[in-house]
């Protein structure tokens, strides 16, 4: 902290009245000052605050004031020698209060060498009392001081984003080298416009969006029940950027064939830090759009197809997707206890609770019940749901026989609305056959799962963004935080994971074009199957762990509210939750070796094989080839032999098993465009750093015995190890 000198005149002419022992002690602190200038201003300050004292007691000149007087000057005098006596033997930290009593001591010591006499030792109890007064004193004067004069000039300089596609180099060379040239020059430029406006209007909205989170005003002043979710005007200006710049009519327009997707997620991925949420209503608007086009756009839902799919505001809906109800929202067949009662027109009337659903500002919402027959009969289980459409509200406005009984509180998205509906009636469609909900529903959740994993890439871009340009301001130890190295290795590992899952990203972004213009192949359906749910495990994890970094690249900045730094960590702790734990998702990837008869991995290693091959041309990457090769190769035996455990037994191994797919694939990836031939140095060494994680975790894990006989039990027992209550309910 810098403190600007104070002239010695301005001190000596402060008025008697104004001077203090404590601003002598700050005088004394900022510059140097004189033995006799100090006994002169010393005796000044002591003879005022005396004089104060007195007045307060008994009149001037009386006995007690002197008595007091006298009291005071020896009181001083202790402290004088107290301290020389200290700072010579033991030199102390200095703290503020301590320079002025060592400007005492060497005032008192010149003293001493020219009475030619030794200083005075004190009894350690004595030293005790001085130093309690010295934490008084260095506790309560300085503060007051720099209260009273505000002489603090410093602050830390606030990190900032530019235009997000300009300054991300790696989007930018990404797509150059992904994409046909016209096809570049179109989005680039779109891209480029766009991030402007995440810059310069985007962000502040995303903001406020955070600032102002929804309300719930469930009666208005005359007792009637309106149930109106109050969201701020920047959260609806959100819905009409959304539109205006095609954020869901980019996939469904197809106006570049199968980049279409890659131009979509680019966008999001711009968007979705600054969006103040609003990417959660835009996943399921486009994971509606999805079923319904997957479903041939019947009739009846041509409508809503082209309200979700609109580039006018005033058109534009979004859409909700109601899955979790109280008994949770993992294993929704038996989860799901919503009745629909078939009506005369051939429509259904909904009666149950949902128990979270997100931005239930919507106008639509897709969602899962059991049908009932005639006879009141209901299916339990998976093949007792079927899909219903509905809308939120009326032509009037009014609630389609919904009651909303809260918003939830929730950890981070407090931006969106997220609210337990009770279904009294809600009017609907049936869109799925009879029974196959679920199957339906699924096109929904991969579309869903993509846009996690695009939310979960860009924050760990955003935080990386702002740590970077941070480490150009801070400064600290005497230099920049950029020149710290151990400050730079840390952002650098964050800078591969970050790299890595933006390749996996764009890798599903790819798959989908491909399956939606209809020029995908077999294997590239089995990779979109497997790779979905491998990289939103893996990039929700990452996600949490990379913005846990970033923010601690900002010190205790990082961890403050309103820095808006706090919020990015709060928000992506729901990237591992939603759309399915990591868990679950590990158990779906094993779903997906067993129903397609083990092809999605014959698909995989295939893949990878042939795209290894590439890398294999570049002399920096051979060695790293030969390490994800040597991965592939324990994978493969680990899973010939976990295999014939059948799928119960290989349950244990499914989180470490997901784990090595995203890692090894990442690598390939990495290499990969590391050995295209205008790669940068960087693209190299990134894909070097990557491959140095453990590839194969559940080879690892496997040598470790962690999925051998009673290696479950063993985990048991560790868990609930004399547990006083829990243990004996095992
Ligand atoms: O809703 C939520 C929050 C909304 C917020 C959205 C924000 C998005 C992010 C934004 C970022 C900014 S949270 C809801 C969370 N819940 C889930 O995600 C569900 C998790 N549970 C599962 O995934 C389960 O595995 C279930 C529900 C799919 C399991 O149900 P079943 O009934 O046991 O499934 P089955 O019997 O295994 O599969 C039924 C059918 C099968 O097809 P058929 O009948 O033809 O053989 C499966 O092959 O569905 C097929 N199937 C799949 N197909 C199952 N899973 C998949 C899949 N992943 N892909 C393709």
């Amino acid at each position: 902290m810098q403190i600007p000198a104070m002239p010695l005149g301005q001190l000596a002419s402060w008025p008697a009245e104004e001077l203090s022992l404590s601003k002598l002690i700050y005088a004394r602190r900022v510059a140097p000052l004189s033995a006799s200038a100090f006994t002169e201003l010393f005796n000044r300050v002591v003879g005022r605050e005396r004089w104060l004292k007195v007045k307060q007691t008994r009149p001037l000149g009386s006995f007690f004031g002197r008595f007091w007087f006298a009291f005071w000057l020896l009181a001083c005098l202790f402290i004088y020698f107290g301290k020389l006596a200290m700072w010579t033997h033991c030199k102390p930290k200095l703290s503020n209060c301590e320079v002025w009593l060592q400007s005492l001591g060497q005032a008192g010591n010149q003293k001493c060498k020219a009475w030619g006499k030794r200083p005075i030792a004190f009894s350690k109890g004595w030293n005790q009392q001085v130093e309690a007064m010295d934490q008084k004193c260095s506790s309560q004067h300085p503060r007051e001081l720099f209260a009273r004069k505000e002489i603090g000039v410093f602050c830390q300089e606030q990190p900032r984003i530019g235009n997000p596609y300009l300054e991300d180099a790696f989007l930018q060379d990404y797509l150059k080298s992904q994409l046909p040239a016209e096809v570049f020059a179109d989005e680039s430029l779109d891209l480029e416009q766009f991030g402007a406006r995440v810059k310069d209007e985007i962000d502040l909205l995303g903001r406020e969006c955070e600032i102002n989170p929804p309300q719930l005003k469930q009666f208005d002043a005359w007792g009637r029940h309106v149930d109106e979710i109050i969201t701020c005007p920047a959260w609806k200006r959100m819905k009409e950027i959304s539109a205006e710049e095609g954020l869901i009519a980019e996939a469904y327009e197809r106006r570049y064939s199968n980049w279409s997707r890659i131009h979509q997620i680019a966008k999001l991925y711009l968007f979705a830090p600054s969006s103040g949420l609003f990417s959660c209503p835009l996943a399921m608007t486009d994971g509606a759009a999805k079923v319904i086009e997957s479903l041939g756009i019947p009739k009846p839902l041509k409508e809503v197809f082209i309200h979700l799919t609109s580039r006018d505001p005033a058109k534009f809906w979004t859409s909700g997707q109601w899955m979790t109800e109280r008994r949770g929202g993992s294993d929704v067949a038996s989860g799901t206890e919503t009745v629909a009662l078939e009506l005369p027109d051939g429509s259904y009337s909904l009666h149950g609770l949902k128990w979270f659903t997100s931005a239930t500002d919507s106008d639509i919402t897709l969602t899962l019940a059991r049908t009932m027959t005639a006879d009141g009969q209901i299916q339990q289980g998976s093949q007792g749901l079927s899909l219903f459409y509905l809308k939120m509200r009326d032509e009037e406005g009014k609630l389609n026989g919904i009651e909303i009984q809260r918003l939830k509180d929730k950890l981070g998205t407090r931006q969106l609305p997220t609210a337990e509906l009770l279904l009294n009636g809600a009017k609907s469609l049936k869109i799925s056959a009879e029974g196959r909900g679920v199957a339906s529903i699924v096109n929904m959740m991969t579309i869903t799962r993509i846009h996690n994993v695009i939310y979960a890439v860009a924050c760990m871009r955003r935080v990386i963004t702002l740590a970077k340009d941070y480490a150009t301001k801070r400064e600290a130890f005497g230099k920049p935080l950029k020149a710290h190295p151990l400050h730079m290795q840390t952002l650098a590992r964050m800078e591969v994971q970050a790299r890595g899952a933006f390749l996996l990203m764009m890798e599903i972004g790819k798959l989908l074009g491909l399956e939606e213009t209809k020029k995908d192949t077999e294997q590239d359906q089995h990779m979109l199957r497997l790779l979905t749910p491998v990289v939103k495990l893996y990039t929700g994890k990452q996600a949490v762990a990379v913005t846990s970094e970033g923010l601690e690249c900002f010190g205790g900045q990082g961890y403050m509210e309103d820095t808006g730094l706090a919020g990015i960590l709060r928000d992506a702790q729901v990237l591992t939750i939603w759309e399915g734990t990591t868990n679950i998702l590990s158990l779906d990837v094993l779903r997906s070796l067993v129903k397609s008869q083990g092809k999605v991995l014959d698909a995989f290693f295939s893949t990878v094989q042939a795209r290894l091959k590439v890398a294999l041309s570049v002399s920096e990457l051979e060695l790293f080839v030969q390490m994800v090769q040597n991965a592939l190769h324990k994978l493969r035996q680990f899973t010939q032999k976990i295999s014939l455990k059948g799928e119960a037994g290989m349950q244990l191994s499914a989180r470490d098993f997901a784990y090595a797919l995203a890692r090894t694939y990442g690598g390939v990836l990495l290499l990969e465009y590391a050995a295209r031939p205008n790669a940068s140095a960087t693209d190299i060494y990134s894909a070097q750093r990557w491959c140095h994680q453990d590839m194969c975790p559940v080879d690892s894990e496997d040598k470790a015995g962690s999925y051998s006989t009673g290696a479950a039990s063993l985990d048991t027992s560790l868990v609930y190890d004399k547990h006083p209550v829990l243990k004996g309910r095992l």
